[in-house]
């Protein structure tokens, strides 16, 4: 089997799944960004959905992040899932979940009203209070095993710490278990390395173009 090569988008939170878990498992693997708003051919003749990850294993290719992260699992050491069966597929059932609080941030981002940038608030908070609620064990989401479940939250993690840090906008407020769970997750190597060079600039000036809410309100 040759290298995997993993074709990304910079800002991407689900490519940033992948790519914590390959470093995660000392994967020996390439990377290649493209323009997913601007898409080169070769990339849209591959990928039967035009969204990115796509993970390239000698001539097959797969995509659907949840589906890259259960072949890399599968095929590379360490594993990062539970062993028992129903705690697996709970976990599994919790990774899809936060799948949409991603959507939020990019919706949060790109919001151009204070009354739209309120409400994204709100839809990731009420998302997020179910997560704070089985989020009981320490450290990590199954207790003392780091897991697949604490990867696929981390890219979220990352954004509410982008929007903390530059618009004092906290949406973990008052969720002490997910807060102490972002900072565990954050303080990890392989969600640092996951996270290209320049990721606030290049968030910053996408909504700089897109003339976002939060922005105008900082230069108020
Ligand atoms: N369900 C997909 C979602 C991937 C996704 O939405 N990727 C975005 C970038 S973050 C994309 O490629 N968008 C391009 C498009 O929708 O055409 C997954 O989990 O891999």
């Amino acid at each position: 089997m040759s290298k995997p090569k993993l074709i990304s988008f910079n800002v991407c939170p689900f490519v940033q799944r992948s790519v914590i878990l390959l470093e995660e498992k000392g994967v020996d693997y390439d990377i290649d960004f493209i323009d997913v708003y601007d898409p080169p051919a070769w990339f849209l003749e591959i990928s039967p959905t035009g969204k990115v990850p796509v993970l390239q294993v000698d001539d097959e290719i797969l995509f659907e992040s949840n589906v890259i992260g259960e072949y890399l699992e599968e095929v590379y050491d360490p594993k990062f899932h539970p062993a028992d069966a129903l705690t697996k597929a709970k976990n599994r059932a919790w990774m899809e979940y936060t799948s949409p609080l991603y959507g939020g941030t990019f919706n949060l981002m790109m919001a151009k009203t204070k009354e739209d940038a309120d409400k994204y608030i709100q839809q990731m908070r009420d998302r997020q209070e179910s997560l704070n609620e089985i989020k009981q064990k320490r450290p990590w989401f199954n207790g003392d095993d780091f897991s697949m479940a604490d990867i696929f939250a981390a890219p979220y993690f990352v954004r509410v710490e982008f929007f903390k840090k530059h618009f004092n906008v906290d949406i973990l407020e008052g969720n002490a278990n997910l807060q102490d769970w972002s900072d565990r997750v954050l303080a990890r190597n392989s969600v640092q390395e996951s996270i290209v060079e320049g990721f606030d600039g290049i968030m910053l000036d996408r909504m700089k173009e897109n003339g976002s809410y939060l922005l105008d309100k900082q230069n108020v």
